[in-house]
């Protein structure tokens, strides 16, 4: 037998470097500037994640080298290793805990997810086309104003955009909002945002789409009611007819609030 294992000393170890290494990667602004209610959540739950993560790696690495140290052979030692099979306690340890853990994430990631998602009756709906490589947007109203590469939204209250791909699939990520949704063709996606800060961002696709990919960019602009139903007002192309189909084919299914969008 090896003898009982100092699992207190390799525990308080454990925890401590939990601790130092949650000091110095908690307080980096890794997400950059926030400007939706989802935002400070989702930093939140990144957050949790790395406190969680640096647990297991700390667990990972004391065990590791203390097995390391504890059980080198000695020089000149050619004798084969102890005759052992398993041991019941160590695998009902290291499959609960991984267990606890990862059911822990994905609850509270459900949770956060849930929070930003729930649907309010106040919302806008934006119809959002994606290409090869470009953004398109349709707002509600009377024959749907369209606008590319530019995606105005009032701040404040649910903004809720359904995504169609028309080719291949693609990637809608406003980084200062956190909220990512592919677009994928033949089906809608739907992305929930409530922006909170007035600004210019920048819409980035993110799934690696063909050789324009990286110029695939749209301009964000988040800004007070009036100004916003001014601009769409001031939007003079319709959207096309077989884009126009698709927009009604799903207003049909889940009509836009009365009143959004203004135009
Ligand atoms: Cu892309």
């Amino acid at each position: 037998m090896y003898g009982r294992l100092p699992i207190v000393k390799m525990l308080l170890v454990t925890l401590a470097l939990t601790a130092l290494i949650s000091a110095v990667m908690v307080p980096i602004n890794w997400n950059g500037q926030g400007a939706s209610t989802a935002a400070p959540k989702i930093d939140h739950l990144l957050n949790v994640m790395i406190v969680l993560s640096a647990f297991v790696f700390s667990l990972v690495m004391v065990m590791l080298f203390y097995a390391l140290w504890k059980f080198k052979a000695k020089p000149g030692d050619e004798s084969d290793g102890e005759p052992i099979h398993g041991n019941t306690r160590l695998e009902i340890a290291w499959t609960l805990i991984p267990t606890v853990i990862v059911l822990f994430a994905g609850g509270y990631s459900w949770k956060v997810l849930d929070d930003i998602e729930e649907p309010r009756s106040d919302h806008l709906t934006v119809a959002v086309f994606s290409q090869q490589y470009a953004w398109i947007f349709a707002y509600p109203g009377k024959d749907y104003a369209w606008t590319e590469g530019e995606l105005d939204v009032p701040v404040g209250g649910q903004r809720q955009f359904k995504m169609h791909a028309l080719d291949v699939i693609h990637s809608f990520w406003v980084p200062e909002w956190r909220i990512k949704k592919d677009n994928v063709p033949g089906i809608t996606t739907t992305a929930i945002v409530t922006p909170d800060k007035v600004g210019t961002y920048q819409l980035v696709c993110t799934e690696l789409c063909g050789f324009g990919h990286a110029t695939m960019r749209a301009r964000v602009v988040v800004e007070p009611p009036g100004k916003f139903k001014k601009w769409v007002e001031d939007l003079d192309q319709k959207t096309p007819k077989p884009l126009m189909e698709v927009v009604e084919l799903e207003s049909a299914t889940n009509p836009p609030a009365l009143g959004a969008g203004g135009a």
